[in-house]
């Protein structure tokens, strides 16, 4: 009987408890669509469109509906991937720089209508958004502004075709929960015909004011995405990465869509006047449409961990492209890739620790504000302080020693971003010891560290904008991930293969076939001489699992080249290390190989940095036997490598050459071509 006592005392108690008043916000704070937006998280891209058929990463504009053709689209296929994968949306490239529509807009001729797909009476969109509905996935669209077909484009009446177009998809596909303006745009293209140059003013052209508040009347729920907002913003890379200390404020007023240097805004301000949160967007290939030559570079497990930890740890939601193939299908190993992320982050987040653990904070709020609301599951609830008091820290009892290597914090956003300064700590022989320690949190922050024991944590909540109002708090230990090996080579030729952790078993293979467990076994370095494909698996001794397989396509070493510079630093180019780059004097890279090869191609790696200059865009490579008669193999854009400095590619047919010329006819920036690493084909 007695234990039925305590139960209606409490009841009794908290009737005569009154909840305070919950703390004042700190401006800005989300609006309900962006609430709503923020708890999707995890969503899909689909990038099909013309691209997927001129296999190109930005057409020119002059392609032929005829080259729109797939075989076995199958939207349904699209949405039961996302869906397995635990997305809760998918954004499609209704219309992408090349100008082609996915659906019969009645004010182009340039779309599905004119194509074979469906004898032209398809309507893309529409199978998206049937597919969609039917697992439960919201419905995203991406328009780009930039439109190289058409031959209004400069023009005023370009624009009244863009809220047109808009107005097509707006009304009649039913609710849309994100509209994505593309950055990119500007720039030469066919404009039905006339072949030039192009230049926009990015701020006024697309008339933002008047085309934003279309899409809001039109779809008051919709989240509008670009650089600048106005209700989501990019993340200023497209490798998915947000960043240690990210902002859900923006200064909104001081960035618009496509302007240069946007990077240095892209973590948010701290003081930012707006709320405009970011979104991650990241290819699960290279590229953002499909190319038959990437399907062998499916990003890992490991690299897609490593995204999600970086863009969902770190405030930011992830959208993560499928580039659907020529097929219209999402290509099996994607599929694949993707399945692997999901079951792992079950695995990461499978307990959580704090769920039964005995919460204690240093202060409270009172009645309906204490320390049990940040493990009862629900974000609406919170444990927040006295006016007045930020900080103040929250003790974690697990009742025994447990085992654990990550920490999960949410912030109760809706009352405005806060948190400036966190850390953990551990409780060791009577005095506590430091774990880990973080900056800002917002929605969502996790942190990693090594596998740590102990019975007692605390979470010290250090400086803060105003006091801290926090929503969850969850420990867990996530089973560890087997990284497959890195394979490098020297300029010399010497390819050495290294496991992330000393006690792994490497095998590997030279030939082209699958690297198995115990044949093969590395044991040292060894010369990579020609164009050779080199893979490697690490083995754990242990449970005798197996890595994902390394892949690297070495072409001829290097160690014999020489770059035409006096400039001692032009010997960075070469030194097959990405991370160093050399600046040329006059926009021209050349090197002699010291012996004539025959070459199909080369490739240009961009510098990589937070802050690059000098990318390629435009080029031509010429090539000689003599150092003094060239002749020119190829000529093109590199696309989107402002955006995603990703390694390029040039093919041509064979030719010999002793020296090759690659030549800047543009950079992204104006300034002096740079090279991070240059490579030559031969196979
Ligand atoms: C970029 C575009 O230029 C790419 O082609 C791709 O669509 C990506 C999502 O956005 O800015
Ligand atoms: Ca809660």
């Amino acid at each position: 009987m007695k234990k039925y006592v305590w139960p209606f005392l409490a009841l009794g108690l908290s009737y005569c408890q009154e909840k305070a008043a919950p703390p004042a916000p700190v401006l800005p704070v989300p609006h309900e669509r962006q609430i709503a937006w923020q708890e999707m998280q995890f969503y899909g891209f689909v990038h099909f469109n013309m691209n997927t058929f001129s296999d190109r990463e930005w057409g020119f504009g002059d392609e032929k509906p005829e080259q729109f053709n797939p075989t076995e689209l199958d939207a349904r296929q699209w949405a039961r991937v996302a869906k397995e994968a635990g997305m809760k949306g998918l954004i499609i490239t209704a219309k992408h720089h090349d100008g082609f529509v996915l659906w019969p807009s009645a004010y182009t001729e340039h779309s599905v209508k004119n194509s074979p797909w469906r004898d032209g009476k398809g309507d893309l969109i529409r199978e998206f958004v049937d597919a969609c509905r039917e697992y439960g996935l919201k419905v995203g669209i991406y328009y780009s502004p930039w439109d190289r077909n058409h031959p209004d484009y400069g023009k005023p009446e370009y624009v009244t075709y863009m809220k047109n177009q808009l107005t097509e998809l707006l009304t009649n596909y039913g609710e849309i929960y994100e509209v994505w303006f593309d950055g990119a745009n500007g720039g030469d293209g066919w404009y039905g015909g006339a072949n030039e140059e192009r230049k926009v003013e990015k701020r006024t052209y697309y008339d933002w004011p008047t085309m934003h508040a279309l899409v809001r009347e039109l779809q008051p729920n919709a989240m509008m995405f670009s650089d600048a907002g106005p209700d989501v913003r990019w993340v200023g890379n497209e490798h998915g990465f947000a960043y240690e200390t990210t902002w859900s404020n923006l200064m909104r007023d001081s960035v618009y869509a496509g302007m240069p240097g946007f990077e240095k805004w892209a973590g948010g301000q701290e003081n930012g006047t707006h709320w405009v949160p970011a979104e991650s967007d990241v290819s699960i290939r290279p590229g953002w449409y499909y190319h038959q030559y990437e399907d062998h570079k499916v990003r890992s497990l490991p690299d897609l961990m490593e995204i999600y930890y970086h863009s969902i740890g770190q405030n930011s939601s992830l959208l993560i492209n499928f580039p659907v193939d020529t097929r219209g299908l999402i290509h099996e190993k994607d599929e694949e890739a993707i399945l692997k992320m999901a079951a792992k982050v079950k695995e990461d987040f499978a307990v959580n620790l704090a769920k039964d653990a005995k919460l204690q904070a240093s202060a409270d709020r009172g009645y309906g504000y204490e320390a049990k609301n940040l493990n009862d599951g629900d974000f609406d609830t919170y444990w927040t302080t006295a006016d007045g008091q930020v900080q103040a820290s929250v003790e974690i009892d697990f009742g025994k020693e447990v085992s654990f290597n990550r920490l999960l914090l949410q912030e109760y956003v809706n009352l405005g971003q806060r948190v400036k300064s966190f850390s953990l700590e551990k409780e060791a022989n009577g005095s506590w010891e430091k774990i880990a320690e973080g900056t800002t949190i917002g929605y969502k922050r996790i942190l990693r560290f090594d596998d740590t024991q102990a019975q007692k944590i605390r979470v010290n909540f250090l400086d803060a904008k105003d006091i801290p109002v926090i929503s969850e708090i969850g420990v867990y230990s996530a089973p560890a991930l087997l990284f497959p090996p890195k394979i490098e080579r020297t300029p010399a030729g010497k390819v050495s293969i290294a496991a992330a952790e000393s006690d792994l078993e490497i095998y590997y293979t030279t030939d082209g076939s699958a690297p198995e467990k115990g044949k093969n076994a590395y044991s040292g370095d060894f010369d990579v001489l020609s164009a050779q494909t080199v893979q490697a698996i690490a083995v754990d001794p242990k449970t005798r699992n197996v890595s994902e397989v390394a892949r690297v396509d070495f072409d001829l070493p290097k160690a014999g080249w020489k770059v035409a510079s006096s400039d001692e630093r032009s010997g960075r180019a070469i030194d097959e290390n990405i991370h160093s780059y050399y600046t040329t004097e006059n926009d021209v890279f050349q090197v002699d190989l010291g012996t004539t090869a025959a070459l199909s191609g080369i490739s240009y790696f961009p510098m990589q940095a937070r802050y690059p200059s000098g990318f390629i865009a435009d080029y031509t490579v010429e090539v000689s036997e003599n150092g003094s008669s060239w002749k020119e193999v190829a000529r093109g854009e590199f696309s989107n490598i402002a955006a995603s400095p990703i390694e390029q590619y040039v093919r041509f047919d064979k030719v010999p050459a002793r020296y090759v010329r690659l030549k800047s006819l543009k950079t992204t920036d104006g300034n002096k071509a740079t090279v991070g690493e240059f490579g030559v084909i031969t196979r």
